[in-house]
């Protein structure tokens, strides 16, 4: 009897450890070709965003050629036919390898080869998408000027009907993009339909294993917790704006180019604290040393000098304006060939925005290079979840805004006294005005755009439906359907369906802060330093190098203790409550 049971076992393993070779033999043999194909893509890729030539037809064509390449091979039959074939016998294969062949049929439903006419014509449609919106050449009157040259004047002008120029300019290249945002959204949902997703927005979510309607109940139900602070801040500025550009009756809603960012998503800039002239700092320095301080301070935590072929091959500072081509304006970091060329694509310019947005990109770089290692394959080099991804160097981002880091590293002057309640002001006009944007407006628009097929004579009318509904932010003036002005934000566009990942990402970025804060350094949340803290390191280095070998609710609950929830972010901001009460005492409330 016993020697039977041992002979079962022995015959079972033996079919196992077959499927599992076999398996194991297209995993390899699948990875060393994707490996190859990614890395031409990315290259290809890499040159449309940062060499964009009007009339060059070459670039865009070398762009489409390898992408198709792409496609044909995620997306090919046998690729399918076999990932679905090991996965039906799930039970005899690795948790790695059930893993990885998720992925490769995930990645395929993007570019399914069963309707290989519409995958060619998606991607020239993305690829002509991408070089309208940063070939684009914004004016103002009759003349040109970067997107950075618009940042500035919503962060600094005083003068409303300079405002307004500068908004209604950055909203110029949203109407150019609309007929191909039109394609896009039929060609999205058909693509994705061919492996049985109701649409691109289901798709896209499905990533994180979720439904749509739990991914929407989740942003809904951020948007709601957030909602009573958020009305507090609203109000703040509805008055202060008045105040500032000497608007006797203070609007309802608030117009959309009063707002120091041309969507509204972050209005930090609005409040400075004395004593803390980020700014100020930042303008004697060089965008370089900006680069430079981000890895210095993950450096500070153990990670390793950025490679060589970091600095040589990012595109990291603004194309001169004569520089006869344009580039991607946008922030972006790129694991180039899922091995050891990692860039950054930015436009860094020596001020707080950028300086934010340095330890972010950095985050995503550290990110890559911690899960470049023997125990993740090729195919899970990715974040835990998205959000993750987002979220790391956002934390690092808001740890070194932070008055003891500041100071330790002489930013601000030693002894300087500052208005804690104003600091933290200061943060809540940027992480909490960020969510009704990221969690309601954004998602919202593309849950209409993909799940519910929103009419393309309703874009804009939806648009500013949902901003004065969640951000209660309303147009300077009427705006039709000739405008696009959802498009006017780069996601919309080259990252579609997916930003309720940035919403995601803040919410688990004040899990892992407030983790940080109270276990390993002991520090008040709000006042923290993590320069030079090599356990703040390890704990990072722990959560990122697993890449996505684990399920991201297991990582959430093993790295923090708890389940994704805003209660961090909600504290961290609860004493601000009071504080903002006090200060609209009298006046009228209107979200
Ligand atoms: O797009 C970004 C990063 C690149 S992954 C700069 N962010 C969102 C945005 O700018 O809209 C960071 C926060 C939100
Ligand atoms: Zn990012």
């Amino acid at each position: 009897m016993k020697k039977l049971v041992l002979l079962c076992l022995a015959l079972l393993w033996a079919g196992c450890s077959n499927v599992q070779n076999d398996a194991q033999a297209f995993l390899d043999a699948y990875t060393a070709k994707l490996l190859e194909l990614y890395k031409v893509r990315s290259e290809a890729e890499w040159k449309l965003n940062t060499y964009i030539v009007e009339g060059d037809t070459l670039t865009s064509a070398a762009a489409q050629q390898a992408k198709e390449a792409y496609g044909e091979f995620t997306g090919s039959k046998e690729n399918i036919e076999k990932a679905r074939g090991f996965l039906a016998q799930k039970e005899k294969l690795t948790p790695l390898q059930v893993r990885q062949l998720e992925k490769v049929l995930y990645a395929a439903a993007d570019n399914p080869q069963t309707i290989p006419d519409l995958v060619k014509e998606r991607i020239k449609a993305e690829t002509a998408q991408t070089e309208t919106l940063f070939g684009f050449d914004f004016k103002i009157g009759e003349k040109s000027v970067a997107a950075g040259d618009i940042d500035g004047i919503l962060k600094d002008e005083t003068n409303l009907q300079k405002r307004l120029q500068a908004w209604e300019a950055s909203k110029e290249v949203g109407r150019a993009l609309k007929p191909g945002l039109t394609k896009l959204q039929e060609l999205r949902n058909k693509t994705v339909q061919a492996l049985g997703y109701s649409d691109y927005f289901a798709y896209q979510v499905s990533d994180y294993g979720m439904s749509t309607e739990e991914m929407m109940d989740l942003n809904r139900r951020l948007v709601d917790e957030v909602r009573p602070l958020y009305r507090e801040l609203h109000t703040f500025a509805r008055y202060e704006l008045a105040k500032k550009y000497g608007v006797k009756d203070v609007p309802e809603m608030l117009p959309a180019h009063w707002l120091p960012n041309r969507w509204g998503q972050d209005w930090n800039s609005m409040v400075s604290v004395k004593g803390i002239d980020l700014d100020g700092v930042l303008k004697e320095k060089s965008a370089e040393w900006l680069v430079q301080q981000g890895e210095n301070f993950y450096k500070s935590m153990g990670f390793q000098p950025l490679p060589q072929t970091f600095w040589e091959k990012s595109s990291l500072y603004p194309a001169p304006p004569d520089a006869g081509y344009k580039k991607n304006n946008h922030a972006s970091a790129w694991h180039m060939d899922l091995q050891n060329d990692v860039r950054c694509l930015m436009s860094v310019a020596a001020n707080a925005d950028w300086y934010e947005t340095v330890h972010h990109e950095l985050g995503h770089i550290y990110y890559f290079i911690s899960y470049t290692n023997p125990d993740v394959p090729p195919v899970l080099r990715e974040g835990a979840n998205r959000a993750y991804h987002e979220a790391v160097g956002s934390l690092l981002g808001l740890a070194a805004m932070q008055k003891p880091f500041l100071a330790h590293l002489n930013l601000i002057p030693a002894g300087a006294q500052t208005d804690e309640m104003q600091a933290l002001l200061k943060e809540a006009l940027n992480y909490i005005v960020f969510i009704p944007w990221s969690a309601g407006v954004m998602t919202e628009f593309e849950y209409e755009l993909y799940a519910k097929n929103l009419p393309a004579d309703q874009y804009n009318q939806k648009w500013w439906e949902l901003a004065r509904k969640y951000q209660g932010i309303v147009p300077p003036a009427e705006r039709g359907e000739e405008y696009c002005d959802a498009a006017s934000k780069t996601h919309i566009n080259d990252d579609a369906a997916q930003y309720y990942d940035y919403a995601l990402s803040m919410v688990q970025l004040f899990q892992l802060h407030n983790y940080i804060a109270a276990q390993i350094l002991k520090q008040d949340s709000r006042a923290t330093n993590y320069y030079g803290n090599a356990e703040v390191g390890e704990f990072l280095k722990k959560l990122m190098e697993k890449g996505a070998t684990e399920d991201w609710r297991k990582v959430l609950k093993e790295t923090t203790g708890e389940e994704l929830n805003a209660k961090a972010m909600l504290n961290y901001f609860a004493p601000l409550m009071e504080h903002l009460k006090e200060m609209n005492r009298g006046r009228k409330y209107t979200l």
